[in-house]
């Protein structure tokens, strides 16, 4: 045995000395021991079959009420300086948090299984992926995380070879908030998670290790652990571009990474290839571009929306082999959630029959788990080792007001600023109030396992004078006109926002210049077939000057939190932009290139 596995019985023995569970069980990732799992869960009545003729394979399993989300004031970055964690960070000194974390799993695992999972983010040959090991007391949690990771025997050879892993502890406990932490330590490269059973709470391959850990990990190597999809844009031209884009939880990654093009684009041979939906590891090649890998081998999105005009791919691949979250259900046993179809469902997320006037009958983060695989658009590169390469990166928010249809950075530095001051209204993706307009930064606010100044300072140092760095845009999907509406269609006419980024990235199209960044003229935007007023697209491209002051002048304070650690390029470069604005000198056609 080597002295990684050696490490990792031994890691395995203290925790069951901590736990004391009945028995042991090593998930080597099997089929059967799948099938096994599931049947368990269908007994214990911890999942629920649901119509077997139309959707075979499929189980929906409801949360406990009080744990439907992920909840960020109770998620911690344990560093031993507190300024490291940075201001945007919960943060616990590490021994306080270990004294915590070790009374609440004393004794939690008696009665119960522990699962020992070994897991690799990223395809299990590429040099970019790495690997962790879960333990936990959940089923529901061991079967996910073999829908979103490369789980079992696998992993663990990779292990043996890598020569160290990310350690992960998980107990559902008594799913008492009161008693419900999410600890990370980052310089221990381990996890506890107590008292959730809940997605990227419990899942510690997802947002715990492949995001928090890894932008730690990320930083002291010299790559990027990000909240984006990635995405191939073929052209009819034949050449494909892969994109990677970062909005903030339940803003639209799922969707964008599998639109399926609008009718008169697809006619044309445009096509579009799914690598990833929401976590991307990023690095440097050798030919100075940024290459990239979906560490995640599944998804895990937001069912409410998903319909067949909004998302076809996705309900192509949902009707088998699914785990559904807190989804409601038809009379004839069929998952249904707001925005599927016009039937009316038989019992709500919590499985009581359905009333309207206790709310929506599928809680609004109620979700899907499936394998990447059966995604009818899923590229034949995402299991590619060395990734593919990034063209573009596109940054998005959720706002109603201000941020237009699309832009895009001058530079690399503009990027960055424009990354650094994305702003969001929140989600059900996250316990707590929705629609409140928040600074989230490259959408990694709740993600970014280290503090926030040395992240921005850490994109900054990507531009060496050999790097090939992609473009970098803002896009916004969700402005709404004065009644209330969306101005914008959204969801497949995405594509047409797309099209001209790439032709940007491809300098073949001139772009207007503004003091805020690059715009489209309105007529490079093809919009053959679509019924969008020219007043909507009039104000999906407007610039409000006295806003834009308002926005980066709030930007100052929000910087001002991180003191001397922040970047001074950054604050350089939002200086920069502010007295462009005020300058306000009339936009005017720039060359493109
Ligand atoms: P996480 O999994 O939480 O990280 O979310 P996500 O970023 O993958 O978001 P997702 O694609 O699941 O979309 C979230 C919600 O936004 C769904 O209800 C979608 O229907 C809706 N949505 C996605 N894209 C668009 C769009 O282009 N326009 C509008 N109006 N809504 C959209
Ligand atoms: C998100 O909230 O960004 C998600 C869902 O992707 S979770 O796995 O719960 O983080
Ligand atoms: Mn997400």
């Amino acid at each position: 045995m080597t002295s990684t596995l050696a490490a990792l019985n031994q890691w395995v023995d203290e925790m069951a000395r901590l736990t004391q569970p009945m028995r042991i069980h090593w998930c080597d990732g099997s089929p059967a021991e799948y099938a096994a799992l599931l049947a368990q869960m269908l007994t214990r009545g911890e999942l629920h079959a649901l119509n077997a003729q139309t959707h075979p394979g499929c189980t929906l399993h409801r949360s406990h009420p009080g744990d439907v989300a992920r909840v960020e004031h109770l998620t911690y970055i344990c560093t031993r300086a507190r300024d490291d964690a940075g201001p945007n960070n919960p943060w616990m000194a590490p021994q306080e948090a270990h004294a915590r974390m070790d009374a609440l799993f004393a004794g939690c695992m008696r009665g119960r299984t522990l699962y020992v999972v070994p897991y690799c983010m990223g395809p299990i040959d590429s040099p970019l992926a790495r690997c962790g090991v879960e333990i936990t007391d959940n089923a529901y949690v061991v079967a996910n995380m073999r829908l979103m990771t490369r789980m079992g025997a696998p992993a663990l050879a990779r292990i043996e070879r890598d020569g160290y892993f990310v350690r992960g502890l998980h107990s559902t406990g008594e799913l008492d908030p009161e008693r419900r932490f999410i600890m990370h330590f980052p310089e221990e490269l381990s996890i506890q998670s107590y008292g959730s059973g809940y997605g990227g709470n419990a899942l510690l391959g997802k947002k715990c290790h492949a995001l928090r850990i890894a932008s730690w990990q990320a930083r002291q190597e010299g790559w990027l652990a990000e909240h984006m999809l990635i995405v191939g844009i073929q052209n009819p031209q034949g050449q494909t571009h892969y994109v990677a884009a970062a909005f903030p939880s339940a803003c639209g990654k799922t969707n964008l990474s599998m639109l399926v093009p609008p009718e008169d684009m697809r006619r044309a041979g445009w096509k579009v290839w799914t690598v990833g939906d929401d976590i991307c590891w990023m690095a440097p090649g050798k030919d100075g571009r940024l290459w990239a890998i979906n560490p995640e081998a599944g998804f895990f999105g937001v069912a409410p929306g998903t319909g067949a005009r909004t998302n076809p791919n996705a309900l192509a691949m949902l009707d088998h082999d699914t785990i559904f979250t807190n989804v409601a259900t038809t009379a004839d046993g069929q998952p249904w959630w707001e925005g599927l179809d016009g039937r009316v469902p038989a019992l709500d997320w919590q499985g009581r029959p359905f009333d309207p006037a206790r709310g929506p009958a599928a809680h609004p983060n109620s979700r899907f788990t499936v394998s990447a695989r059966q995604c009818p658009s899923f590229s034949p590169r995402a299991e590619d080792r060395q990734g593919v390469p990034i063209s573009a990166i596109i940054f998005g928010g959720r706002r109603e007001a201000l941020l237009p249809l699309v832009f895009e950075a001058r530079d690399w530095a503009h990027g960055v600023l424009m990354g650094a001051a994305m702003g969001s209204e929140t989600t059900a993706a996250a316990s707590g109030a929705v629609g409140v307009l928040r600074r989230d930064p490259m959408a990694m606010k709740p993600f970014c396992g280290y503090n926030f100044a040395d992240y921005f300072a850490h994109w900054l140092s990507f531009d060496q004078p050999d790097a090939k760095l992609p473009r970098v845009f803002h896009v916004n999907w969700f402005r709404k006109g004065s009644d209330g509406r969306f101005l914008w269609p959204g969801f497949g006419d995405n594509l047409r926002v797309l099209d001209w980024v790439i032709r940007r990235c491809e300098q073949r199209m001139d772009a207007v210049e503004t003091p805020i960044g690059l715009l489209p003229d309105a007529r490079d935007l093809d919009l053959t077939g679509l019924d969008l007023a020219p007043a909507d697209l009039s104000e999906l491209l407007h610039i409000d000057r006295a806003g834009w002051d308002r926005e980066l002048t709030q930007l100052a304070e929000d910087f001002a939190a991180y003191g001397p650690r922040l970047p001074a390029r950054l604050e350089h470069e939002r200086r920069r932009v502010l007295a462009a604005l005020n300058a306000s000198a009339s936009p005017r056609r720039a060359a493109s290139g």
